[in-house]
């Protein structure tokens, strides 16, 4: 082993020699490597395009080369001044980071801005095999975590990501997200990006309010959506309003823990409308949830029994109910035992939050679907899908209102309905289809207009009236967007203090903007530049994102993430976020068997594993466990064992495990499926697997395999 390790290292210096390649080699097998001085060596001209910050001033020569290269490409000035905003030279890190839901594909996507650059996707409710996620044998702990009444449920319909908050600021520290498809919510960390926990809600099978945080991420919110029967239940349509209920979930989130703490949560029972998106209260209306609704109309559907579809039974009325949550009363009557267990969960019901004055209603036009508080709590925008104009509530009269109990009436539930004129502060018309509303730090408000492909900028009035030169409550302008927006954000748009500056529309179709791809295409994100005051408001770039359906993002300053370049120790369980007593140590490499249970410790360095061999028998119930021994930034190494459908990304100094029932021998190549260092292709190995029909077959000895038959 001597001899080619001497020979190895000797290999990779000349490699590294020759090609000039910016990693270096580990050290020889058991001596300590060098970590900290493993640098790229060519750091000066990498970063060269980042250095150039002195002003400039184009000489005629440039201008006319400007000009030349503008006039062959056929752009005009606007297109060079946007490439002039986004375009970001090679090693300069982008302004902010966008996470985006990744719809269908139950993802994440981290995104820079403004160079609107994919920087990576995170798994969440999908299986990825780069990220060795689900990729870890027999009973992997995601693939059991992802089950739903036993059934693996193996994808998300990934809707809205909401960054943990600290007063009402993104914090930096965890990102949440909602499934649709499976009422789940995620809890992402992001020292490391990684998704350390989902939950299902034991209520129900599909949400849509999800996710959305308290002011200091006290709970997470996850609203419903299609009203069911609480608990899995089951009712024919004739009995919708008897049996059939909506929800609002509290997620207690323990920060110390970074874990949603199950025990502590609990639902409030709602009316079998539809609710729709929700927004937590800061501010002006802390203490409030706010969630939307529509099908207050109850309508059942069925077309294929000649009834009206949903579609129109559920657009008949001119008003549906937005809900009016006080979360605090709400958590008391929880902690006093006033709530009620539906499938193990506690839920408060509706005459309860009623009782205890937890709920109560607001008519808001017209199917609405965004709701969105002002990042001072002002005011809460309603954003009605069918109706021209978005329907804007005081925070202060809602409260008055509530207090002197000036409702209007109640709905056939109990709930008391609030008298609208005495809430609402202003609508303001902007176009059709209004959806979804974001803030700037300029007075602006943001509204996506669904039907008239635009983004609307209108302007606040309240304490933002002296931000802007406008009449307060005034559609300023609209940019058109290519084509129908869903949702929009803004930097920072859902905190306490916005910054402006760029918008992202995430617009639902793209026809016509690229070279098609088959009859399916992709989406398209648009970055918008708000910057501007007025009617100045250009789209600037366009992304197309061909991997799902992104619903909704929120845009963070990239300086407030502070993610771990590195584990912080080797041998860290990324799971625990703590260095694991089971992490093998270098030296300690080995195969441990007791009965039919063997345990394999493994290291892994550039450009090796240890052990190389690993001697086993058909049958075995294997514990396998790898320490990545790398403190390098990026000296990623993979790990997979083809056939056995394991397939791992040891990061540096992280510890992995995994188990699998060894049911088929054979000799099997394992290998280091990420590129990391000049022999690379040299860091493998062979997992041998003594079949049980040959007893007799040599074992193989001295890192030397001996064929056997497989059966
Ligand atoms: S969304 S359809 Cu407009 Cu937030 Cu999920
Ligand atoms: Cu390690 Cu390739």
């Amino acid at each position: 082993m001597n001899r080619l390790n001497r020979r190895l290292s000797g290999n990779v210096l000349a490699l590294s020699l020759i090609a000039g390649l910016a990693f270096t080699s580990a050290g020889p097998l058991g001596a300590a490597p060098a970590f900290a001085q493993d640098q790229p060596v060519k750091k000066e001209s990498r970063r060269r395009a980042t250095k150039e910050v002195k002003p400039i001033e184009l000489t005629p020569a440039q201008i006319a080369e400007l000009t030349k290269l503008a006039n062959d490409r056929q752009l005009n000035v606007d297109d060079l001044l946007s490439a002039a905003k986004t375009y970001t030279p090679s090693g300069r890190h982008d302004e902010y980071l966008l996470f985006s839901s990744g719809g269908q594909s139950g993802q994440v996507f981290v995104i820079g801005v403004p160079s609107m650059r994919l920087l990576r996707s995170i798994s969440v409710f999908t299986p990825e095999s780069w990220q060795g996620y689900g990729f870890s044998g027999e009973n992997d702990p995601i693939r059991e975590h992802l089950k739903i009444n036993n059934t693996p449920v193996e994808w998300g319909d990934t809707h809205h990501p909401a960054l943990s908050e600290t007063k009402g600021e993104y914090d930096g520290q965890f990102l949440f997200i909602g499934d649709k498809a499976n009422a789940r919510v995620a809890v992402i960390d992001l020292r490391d990006f990684e998704t350390k926990q989902i939950v299902k809600n034991p209520l129900t099978i599909s949400d849509h309010g999800a996710s959305f945080v308290t002011p200091d991420t006290d709970y997470i919110v996850e609203g419903g959506q299609y009203a069911t029967v609480l608990g899995y239940g089951y009712a024919l349509p004739e009995d919708y309003k008897k049996s059939y209920r909506g929800m609002v979930t509290f997620w207690k989130f323990d920060r110390t823990k970074g874990r949603i703490d199950e025990a502590n949560s609990f639902a409030l029972e709602l009316p079998p409308y539809w609710q729709d998106l929700a927004d937590a209260g800061k501010a002006a209306c802390d203490g409030f949830v706010f969630v939307n609704s529509f099908n207050v109309e109850m309508a059942t559907g069925g077309v294929e029994s000649g009834k009206p579809p949903f579609e129109a039974g559920a657009s008949q009325r001119d008003t549906d109910y937005l809900h009016i949550i006080d979360w605090k009363k709400a958590a008391a009557a929880f902690k006093a035992g006033k709530a009620e267990k539906i499938n193990g969960f506690p839920v408060l019901k509706i005459a309860t939050s009623v009782s205890e004055g937890v709920l109560c209603f607001a008519p808001e036009p017209k199917s609405p679907h965004g709701v969105d508080v002002t990042p001072n709590g002002q005011f809460i925008v309603v954003a009605g899908k069918l109706d021209p104009h978005v329907t804007v509530y005081g925070a202060d009269k809602l409260k008055k209102a509530i207090a002197d109990k000036k409702y209007s009436g109640k709905d056939e539930y109990g709930v008391p309905i609030l008298d609208f004129d005495s809430v609402v502060e202003a609508q303001v018309e902007l176009g059709l289809g209004p959806l979804h509303t974001q803030f700037d730090n300029q007075g602006y408000a943001y509204t996506s207009l669904f039907l008239d492909s635009a983004v609307a900028r209108w302007s606040l009035g309240g304490e933002y009236a002296k931000l802007h030169a406008e009449q307060p409550w005034k559609l300023v302008t609209k940019t058109s967007v290519q084509y129908n927006i869903g949702h929009l954000c803004a930097a920072e748009g859902d905190s306490a203090s916005p910054d402006g500056k760029f918008l992202i529309a995430m617009n639902k179709w793209s026809v016509d903007r690229f070279y098609p791809t088959g009859p399916l295409l992709p989406q398209n994100f648009q970055l918008v530049d708000i910057a501007g005051t007025g009617t100045a408001m250009p789209v600037v770039y366009d992304m197309p994102l061909g991997v799902g359906e992104p619903h909704y993002c929120q845009m963070i300053k990239a300086d407030k993430l502070k993610p771990f370049l590195v584990y912080p120790e080797v041998g860290w369980n990324p799971h625990t976020q703590a260095l694991d007593p089971n992490a093998p140590k270098q030296g300690s490499e080995g195969v441990v068997r007791s009965g039919n249970k063997v345990t394999i410790n493994m290291t892994a360095i550039r450009s090796h594993f240890t052990p190389e061999h690993v001697m086993i028998e058909e049958g075995d119930h294997v514990t396998w466990r790898i320490t990545a021994i790398e403190s390098t930034q990026d000296a990623t190494h993979g790990f997979c064992i083809g056939g056995y459908n394991i397939n791992l990304s040891l990061e540096p100094g992280e510890f992995t495990e995994f188990t699998f029932v060894a049911n088929h021998s054979g000799t099997y190549p394992f290998y280091c499926t990420e590129f990391c260092s000049a022999l690379h292709l040299e860091m493998m190995g062979y997992l041998h697997i003594k079949p049980k029909t040959a007893p007799n077959a040599a074992a193989p000895a001295n890192g030397t395999p001996v064929s056997t038959t497989s059966k």
